[in-house]
């Protein structure tokens, strides 16, 4: 069987910084390459410093390094998006073009260039929107995502690319904190509540919305990469559910561990964003072709952060 050699652009958010490891444990520390903007932290393996707008500073990993796989997760998110669409649309869409172009001149095997619910808008259906429900999405980072799941059918029609994805609802997890989303919330609130104080949520108490613990999102991606290609049958990107809550279940979730717990309500402009968004998915058709199935649900995902994050604060 073939070394895989595994490049992570983006290693440093929300989401690489949980990937990284479960990559380094499949297929050996020194075949993984994390790269982001700026060095992280903490050593945590072979690292690049990398601008991924720069195609040829890409080309010269992917050469150097002799990679066969890349997980492109670099992004601006939909929150921080808005703050500068145009800037947002560039970053998300040269990063995204420049790695798909770069598996195709140098016979990536596999890549993987996630999507969102974030692509959904006012028209799709919002309780078990379907996979192949219409794509008019409200925000800079939607439309973006849009484009990229296009781009992604393209490459894997005209040339062949092994190029998957999933539409990841908002990721819930205890190691980093999210970079710039409308589900952030949903992470803050916890780092709240185990030091005690309350929580200020920018939503209103009642906004549904799919959310996902950090151990299905890595699953989901790890099994969608295994799969046998044959078992692909969707190339723009696979809808993805996890759980589904409001700010107000999520609330009377952790009063379960800190009865005094407290939420505040005072929703600024990511409530149109939340609103715009569906609140249930239906993910039957990932459930047909490559056999997912989310194991977190609300009590389980409150019980998993309350534990970790106690033992960061203590
Ligand atoms: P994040 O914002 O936490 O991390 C993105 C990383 O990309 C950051 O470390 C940033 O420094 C890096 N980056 C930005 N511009 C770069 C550039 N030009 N070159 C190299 N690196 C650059 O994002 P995340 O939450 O880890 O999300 C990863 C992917 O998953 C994104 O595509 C995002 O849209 C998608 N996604 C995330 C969620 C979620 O809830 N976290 C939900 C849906 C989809
Ligand atoms: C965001 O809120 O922008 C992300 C996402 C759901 O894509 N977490």
């Amino acid at each position: 069987m073939q070394r895989e050699t595994i490049l992570v652009i983006g290693a440093n958010g929300q989401i690489g910084t949980a990937l990284l490891p479960e990559l380094q444990v499949q297929f050996g520390v020194n075949q993984v390459i994390a790269a982001d903007l700026r060095k992280p932290s903490s050593e945590t393996g072979l690292f690049e410093v990398l601008d991924a707008t720069k195609p040829d500073a890409l080309t010269d990993i992917v050469r150097r390094y002799r990679v066969t796989q890349i997980y492109h997760l670099a992004a601006i998110l939909s929150a921080k998006g808005e703050s500068d669409p145009l800037w947002a649309w560039n970053l998300n869409m040269q990063t995204a073009l420049n790695v798909l172009e770069v598996s195709r001149l140098h016979n990536i095997r596999k890549l993987f260039i996630p999507s969102s619910i974030a692509a959904f808008g006012e028209h799709a259906p919002k309780y078990e929107t379907p996979q192949t429900a219409i794509l008019d999405p409200a925000t800079v980072y939607g439309i973006s995502k849009v484009a990229a799941e296009n781009w992604s059918l393209y490459y894997h029609k005209r040339y062949g690319l092994d190029v998957r994805s999933v539409r990841y609802p908002g990721v819930i997890s205890h190691q980093s904190m999210p970079g710039g989303g409308t589900t952030d919330y949903a992470v803050a609130i916890f780092h709240e509540a185990v030091q005690g104080r309350s929580f200020e949520c920018f939503l209103e108490k009642d906004t549904r919305l799919p959310m996902i613990y950090m151990d299905d999102a890595l699953r989901a991606t790890l099994e969608l990469m295994d799969a046998p290609e044959s078992q692909i049958s969707v190339r723009t990107s696979y809808n993805l559910a996890g759980m589904s809550f409001t700010p107000a279940e999520l609330t009377e979730s952790i009063q379960a561990y800190f009865p005094n717990f407290v939420t505040q309500y005072k929703p600024d402009f990511r409530q149109a964003i939340a609103e715009s968004w569906p609140k249930t998915i239906d993910d039957s058709v990932a459930r047909q072709d490559w056999g997912w199935k989310a194991a977190f649900d609300l009590p389980r995902l409150t019980h998993e952060m309350i534990t970790h994050l106690t033992a960061v604060y203590q």
